[in-house]
């Protein structure tokens, strides 16, 4: 059983306090010679990590290790009988061409480049590969590259030192032809700092967004979090050929280059917000993850729900606060609630894991973050500065955990966080539901928790719910401001003294991440649709109009009322409200949140049937609107140069779905006239998605004409087409994209933007009931698993909702699990396959 567990945590008998690397690169037979300082702190066997590593030599302080001082298998080396102090020195052959799993040293494009979270170190040297061994560093790179790049500050040409004690996994090394956009920033103490975004000769008129996100990142979390940068560069590097989104390397973060290449027209404006959102988690790690890291895996939440949260409040800062908080939420049900309610549901803070590749979960991170903004609301503003105040005085240096972290806001503000520190031991989303009287004069809100059971979880206990509330009048006066009710128990009361019934505005600002249920009537919702002093509630009355709406549809086979449609009508023209929300209020729910919920109410959902109703709605819109789309439009138009500011970004937002609206109407004219007439790539795309949607077979082409020079631009039309085909052509069409010469499956942004596009992008396409959908991604994920095993466990994701599923479907599912199961294949997708057939 190759389990680790959580409760078999012990400290290391002998430590690495430094290390010395001297790396000669060659595409096959790069070197690796490594002298660790080693330094014994209790009893028992050093036992080094080291995987895919050809031993050229060992010796211990200068010496030959002699055969019976030690024991070498191919994933560890053992020293038997070692000293208190010593030097270790090894060296190790490596292949990085051939490295297609994109872990430890790798190649991509020509270039040299790293990546070691989780475990990645392990295939460059020997090494005791955990996050508690914090280790100085000195790096030497040999090799005939104008660029080599390390942690640390440059002493000399290809020399690195890194005087911050850190874990191996946030080694980096990057070597290549690269060339640099620059800046500087001066820290409020005074400290000069370089700044580079590396790219490949070419790409550099596309940096400056995310240079200037950077220094943005810098100023904020120096006013907002008191925490200074602490060497004297800062290197950013973008690589075509990688597994997540970027890493916080110390000093030199590496990004896959999606999320930092952006110019007006090759990028749209999500590409901007996520440029910026994820510069600033990479650049806030370096406190929190890297001064102050984990102390074993299992506290990998410690350093990510924190960094998503301190992300989150950034973009809010930089943005509309409202529209991003808005966005979390969507992002948050979308994959944490999904996650929690299937087969791969698991806590915040796990117990246990075979491959901790596939915990980078939705649920660490997003869920991570939401628990920190749950505490933030319970101990308040000034008890969160007090309580990170503290822990970064008193862990600075530090690798720790989830106890360190509570244990300073308990000191810090007096509260006792015992019940709270359940949100990271006990998975699953608490259901709240709420019940409304209103006798006497007296209105109550009786509010009910349950903790669902979860895969190795039952008989949970109840945990501290913040629920933020407020009350309105019938006409949408506010009678009562926000106010945080604490929801401890399994049942608590909210109780007001008011002459006439009151409107209900619960869970303010998404307080809590609960699943709410709460039988409002349609005029209340309508009531705070329009009315709400919390702009989340007011989207969220909406929502939850939408949803009943669809679930009728397709349940019932009902079809749009008209005082729904006037009401959408009515926000739609709202000269108000800012056009990014309204964007998002006239957004109908996905196919994949309205299967989870029909499945909930106990109604097996029919994909297509789903489909069907969205459509049959969005046309109803249409419909609705069709007078005012041509005025509501030419509101929309951004006049002078792309500019990617948010409020420019809310008019394209909103233009793109006014424009979606009119497709349904005029079969692709409007579409048509987009896209010639766009300047940019969000206007170019928005237009190009509806005439594919219109079923317009030559813009495909005319696209892929303009853009088949720049990869970044081609994944986008390759992800298109699979997303915006009918349900019943999107697997012919990606199996036919697959088979094109430039889809290239080894790397994650092209496979993602076929492979994921269908099984995230075209719901009713994926589940098509004849299997075609499984069984495309069943192969591909056996092709993938011999290359990159981390991406193949990722994707396999896809099928872990299979039981909401109608029988026929549910067969088809298991037999493609089955039939992957019964291969021989990595523990990654072995561990993922064996929790979804549970
Ligand atoms: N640490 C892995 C990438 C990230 O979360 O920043
Ligand atoms: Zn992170």
């Amino acid at each position: 059983d190759e389990t680790v567990y959580l409760k078999d945590y012990a400290p290391v008998p002998v430590t690495v306090t430094h290390v010395d690397l001297h790396v000669r690169l060659d595409p096959r037979a790069t070197e690796v010679s490594a002298r660790l300082t080693c330094k014994r702190q209790g009893p028992g066997e050093m036992v080094l990590n080291g995987e895919q590593l050809e031993m050229v030599a060992l010796r211990l302080d200068g010496k030959d290790l002699p055969a019976d001082r030690y024991t070498l298998t191919d994933k560890t080396l053992t020293l038997h009988d070692a000293p208190d102090a010593f030097l270790l020195e090894t060296v190790a052959r490596i292949s990085p061409e051939t490295n297609k799993a994109l872990e430890g040293l790798y190649m991509s494009n020509g270039m040299y480049c790293t990546q070691c979270e989780a475990e990645g170190f392990r295939r460059i040297t020997w090494m005791l590969d955990r996050p508690d061994v914090m280790a100085t560093y000195d790096v030497e790179i040999e090799a005939d590259l104008p660029v080599l790049l390390s942690n640390g500050d440059e002493v000399a040409p290809g020399k690195w030192h890194d005087p911050w004690p850190k874990p191996t996994y946030l080694f980096a090394l990057v070597a290549g032809n690269l060339v640099a956009a620059s800046d500087r920033f001066t820290t409020m103490e005074g400290r000069e700092v370089a700044l580079n975004v590396w790219v490949r000769p070419g790409d550099e008129g596309r940096t400056g967004y995310a240079l200037d996100a950077l220094k943005r990142s810098m100023a904020w979390d120096e006013q907002v979090y008191g925490r200074a940068y602490d060497l004297s560069v800062f290197n950013i590097v973008a690589v075509d050929d990688f597994n997540m989104g970027a890493m916080e390397n110390k000093g030199l973060n590496v990004f896959n280059s999606k999320y930092v290449l952006a110019s007006p027209e090759t990028a749209t404006d999500t590409d901007y917000a996520l440029i910026e959102g994820i510069v600033a988690h990479e650049y806030f790690h370096n406190w929190t993850g890297n001064r102050i890291t984990c102390r074993d895996w299992f506290q990998l939440c410690l350093k990510e729900g924190l960094t998503v949260f301190r992300d989150q409040q950034f973009s809010a800062d930089m943005r509309s606060a409202a529209v991003q908080r808005i966005g979390d939420v969507l992002q948050l049900r979308a994959r944490q609630f999904r996650e929690d309610a299937g087969p791969l549901a698991h806590p915040v803070r796990p117990e246990s894991f075979v491959e901790i590749n596939n915990f980078y979960t939705a649920t660490v991170y997003e869920k991570g973050a939401e628990v920190i903004g749950m505490l933030r609301r319970l101990v308040g503003p000034d008890g969160y500065q007090a309580g990170c105040d503290l822990y970064f005085e008193r862990h600075d240096g530090q690798a720790c955990t989830i106890e360190d972290w509570l244990k300073c806001f308990e000191d810090a503000t007096g509260r006792d966080l015992s019940q709270f520190a359940l949100w990271y031991s006990q998975a699953g989303t608490p259901r709240v539901t709420v019940e409304e009287s209103w006798e006497d004069g007296v209105w109550r809100a009786t509010l009910r928790q349950v903790v669902p059971d979860t895969p190795g979880q039952t008989d949970k206990i109840p945990m501290t719910i913040p629920v933020a509330w407020g009350l309105l009048d019938a006409d949408g006066a506010e009678l009562r401001p926000t106010e945080v009710f604490e929801l401890s128990e399994a049942e608590g009361v909210i109780e007001v003294e008011t002459a006439s019934r009151p409107v209900l505005s619960v869970l303010r600002g998404f307080s809590a991440p609960v699943i709410l249920e709460h039988d409002q009537s349609d005029a209340d919702r309508l009531v705070l649709l329009a009315h709400d002093t919390d702009p989340f509630n007011r989207w969220e009355a909406g929502r939850a109009l939408a949803k009943a709406r669809l679930v009728a549809m397709v349940a019932e086979g009902t079809a749009p009322d008209a005082p729904w449609l006037e009401a959408i009508a009515k926000l739609a023209r709202d000269e108000t409200a800012d056009p990014a929300f309204r964007a998002l209020a006239l957004a109908l729910p996905s196919e994949d949140d309205l299967a989870q919920t029909l499945h909930v109410g106990g109604i097996v959902p029919d994909p297509d049937a789903i489909h069907a109703a969205r459509e049959a709605a969005g046309l109803a819109i249409a419909q609705a609107l069709a007078s005012d789309l041509g005025e509501l439009r030419r509101a929309m138009r951004v006049t002078g140069p792309y500019d990617a500011n948010a409020e420019d970004a809310g008019k394209r937002a909103l233009d793109a779905v006014l424009l979606r609206l009119a497709t349904r109407l005029d079969g692709g004219d409007a579409a048509r006239a987009a896209y010639g007439a766009a300047d940019n790539m969000t206007d170019r795309m928005a237009a190009f998605t509806c005439l594919l949607e219109a079923g317009d077979p030559s813009v495909a082409k005319a696209f892929e004409e303009d853009w088949k020079h720049d990869r970044l631009v081609m994944d986008k039309w390759f992800a298109a087409q699979v997303m915006h085909s009918a349900p019943d052509r999107a697997v012919g069409i990606a199996t036919g994209l697959t088979r094109r010469d430039d889809f290239d499956a080894a790397n994650p942004n092209r496979f993602r933007s076929v492979i994921g596009a269908l099984t995230a992008g075209n719901p009713a396409g994926f589940h098509q009931k004849d299997g075609s959908g499984y069984r495309f991604l069943a192969d591909w994920l056996l092709k993938m698993d011999a290359m990159n095993p981390q991406m193949a466990a990722r994707m396999s994701t896809a099928f872990d909702t299979w039981r909401r599923y109608d029988a026929d479907r549910q067969d088809l599912i298991r037999a493609q699990l089955d039939r992957i199961a019964g291969e021989s294949i990595s523990r990654d997708l072995a561990e993922m396959v064996g929790r979804m057939r549970g």
